[in-house]
Parts: C-alpha cells; sequence; structure tokens
C-alpha cells in the first residue's frame, strides 16, 4: 500500500483519545451530523454508544451464530459455499486469499433468509427471525447515520446515502466470521504442530482490506483482534466492545463523496488462544444498477470529479476480480 507522506498526527490524536466515539442519544443533532462527518473524514472509523439497538436482538443474533459455528463441518457445508452466500472456511473470494477463520455469508432479504434457513439451523424459523430483526436494526443504525451524514455534509436530500440501503433491491449482506482459537497450536512454545509456524501474535484471520459498499455496521464479541490502518502509516488496535458497534465508511461513499469521507483500510488478528472470536458485520450496500458516481455538491471546479462513475454491479465485479488488499476505486480513478 501507498502511504503518501507519513505524519504522526493522526496516530498521535487516536492514541490519547481514542477511537472517536459519537453519542447518538445526543439531542443537538447539528453537533452530532458535525462529530460523525469528522470521523468519517479523519478516519472513516467510529464508535457508536446509545444506539438504541436492544440487547436481546443482538444476544439472539450471536446464539444463533455460535450454534452455526459450534455444528461439525459436514452439517456447515449444507449452508452452501460462500459464493455467493453459504458457509465458508479459510477462502476469502476467489482470488486466492486466505485467513484463520471460517463464515457464513448472508444475503439480507427477508425471502433468501427464510429459504435458505432451513439449510442453515436446526430450528430454521428461529434462524430466520434473529436474522430479520438484527437486519432490520442494523439497517435502521446505518440509515440513521447515513442522514447524519448528509446533514453534516450539506446536501440537499438529506436521504441520499440511506435510500440505497432502504432499497428492496439493496444488495447488503450479513456476515458472521468465527475465528476459532489458537488453543490447538502448542502455546507453550508458540509453534503450530504441523506448519512450524513460530509466531501466532499476527496470525492474520482477515486480511487487510476496506469495504466496498456503503456503510458497514460491526461488532464483536470481547474477544479483540480488530485494527484499522490510519493514513499516518500505523496500523491500531480497536479494543473490543461488545455492547456496542463500530461503524466504517465504505469505498461506495468514499466514491459518492468524491473522496471528502475515506473507505477504512482494516484487518483482524486470529490470536486468541482460548476464547473463540466472533464478528458479526453488516455492509450496506446499494442495488446493482445503482450509479455511485460523486454527488454535485461534492464537486467543484477547485475539487473537480475523482472518480468516474460506476454502477454498484461493476463495483462488485472489479471485487471479485481483484485480491482482499487492492486498493479498487483506483481503477476508477480520473487520472
Ligand atoms: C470483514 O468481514 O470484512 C471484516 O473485516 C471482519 C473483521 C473482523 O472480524 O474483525
Amino acid at each position: 500500500m501507498v502511504v503518501s507522506s507519513p505524519s504522526p498526527i493522526r496516530s498521535k490524536k487516536i492514541m490519547a483519545i481514542g477511537i472517536p466515539t459519537i453519542d447518538l442519544s445526543n439531542y443537538n443533532r447539528s453537533k452530532l451530523s458535525e462529530q460523525i462527518v469528522e470521523a468519517c473524514e479523519e478516519y472513516g472509523f467510529f464508535k457508536v454508544v446509545n444506539h438504541g439497538i436492544p440487547k436481546e436482538v443482538v444476544e439472539k443474533m450471536e446464539t444463533q451464530g455460535s450454534d452455526f459455528f459450534a455444528k461439525p463441518t459436514m452439517e456447515k457445508q449444507r449452508a452452501g459455499p460462500a459464493c455467493p452466500f453459504g458457509y465458508g472456511c479459510k477462502n476469502i473470494g476467489c482470488k486466492g486469499d486466505t485467513g484463520e477463520l471460517e463464515y457464513l455469508l448472508i444475503q439480507t432479504n427477508c425471502q433468501s433468509i427464510s429459504e435458505r434457513s432451513n439449510d442453515i439451523s436446526n430450528d430454521p424459523t428461529k434462524f430466520s427471525c434473529a436474522v430479520n430483526d438484527y437486519i432490520e436494526a442494523v439497517k435502521e443504525l446505518a440509515c440513521e447515520i447515513l442522514d447524519l451524514v448528509a446533514e453534516g455534509l450539506w446536501v440537499s436530500d438529506k436521504s441520499v446515502f440511506s435510500r440505497f440501503i432502504r432499497d428492496v433491491q439493496s444488495d447488503s449482506i450479513l456476515r458472521l466470521n468465527h475465528y476459532p482459537p489458537v488453543k490447538d497450536w502448542d502455546t507453550a512454545t508458540k509453534q503450530h504442530p504441523f506448519t512450524n509456524n513460530n509466531n501466532y501474535d499476527n496470525r492474520i484471520g482477515f486480511g487487510e482490506h476496506s469495504d466496498p459498499q456503503i456503510l458497514t455496521i460491526f461488532r464483536s464479541n470481547n474477544v479483540g483482534g480488530l485494527q484499522i490502518f490510519l493514513r499516518d502509516g500505523l496500523w491500531v488496535p480497536v479494543a473490543p466492545d461488545a455492547n456496542q458497534f463500530f461503524v466504517m465508511v465504505g469505498d461506495a461513499l468514499q466514491a459518492l463523496t468524491n473522496g471528502r469521507l475515506v473507505s477504512v483500510r482494516h484487518r483482524a488478528l486470529a490470536n486468541s488462544v482460548v476464547k473463540p472470536r466472533m464478528s458479526m458485520v453488516y455492509f450496506g450496500a446499494p442495488p446493482l444498477n445503482a450509479w455511485m458516481s460523486p454527488l454535485p455538491e461534492m464537486v467543484s471546479p477547485e475539487k473537480p470529479s475523482l472518480y468516474k462513475p460506476f454502477t454498484w454491479g461493476e463495483y462488485k465485479k472489479a471485487a471479485y476480480t481483484t485480491r482482499l488488499g487492492d486498493s479498487r476505486l483506483d481503477l476508477f480513478k480520473i487520472n
């Protein structure tokens, strides 16, 4: 990755005051939208507290996820290969990227969830209820944040971003990632019994990348692993917080805002010795035929359009044909 003119300002700030945290119960809406835009411009990443998502909705989803990953591999494989939706193990995407994880990819439309649930759970009704409730809740959270982003950017149409995700044809996805613990490795010598890989501290669960979609609503159990990359060249570990959500700007939002908001590069380490780590990641995406060109308000003679217009379908295709860590937006840059 190219790191332009390193300056330690961001790292110092984040080390001193921590990950930007936005309290959504703040009644001062203009202040709130200002804070969100600032975090999205500077880091493309922040934590939200007082988000309003009931604990039971999260717990039910987490239980369903843990039950699924506790099944024998043969049963998990009944969910189908993860191309595009289903169960995957170690392979990420189709370009040879791998990580120390297994995962379940779920399409977010109700019909597809109830159709697929039979192959995923022994209690399909319970599974689809938990998934639908969770998706509905995180979708609302994503839309509320996107409306605040629009307000903070002073764009005339306040639903310009959230409309993509609310669309019935939205291509949003829920992804459950499960990182098994290192316990079957030799913890005393830090040597893997089979590969002689002698350092699991930096064992990669999910390699470096930015999310292609508009906005990601991320949550994990209380096991650490997530790291974000700051533009001044430092990887910063994010302390897990099972009661809160983290928000990530995706590439599509970077394009829509003509580069004013930045998608955050991140990765997950899988170095927990005893406890498994599980993350639940909602990727808010537009419909396949939606155009992702910079909004007119984001373009001016001083700040001409940085990206060629593309449809979400075209971008997704580019994402499938590149490596996980590639900067795919560069493919659409105007030189
Ligand atoms: C993804 O699913 O795209 C992630 O980046 C997962 C990161 C994590 O599980 O911490």
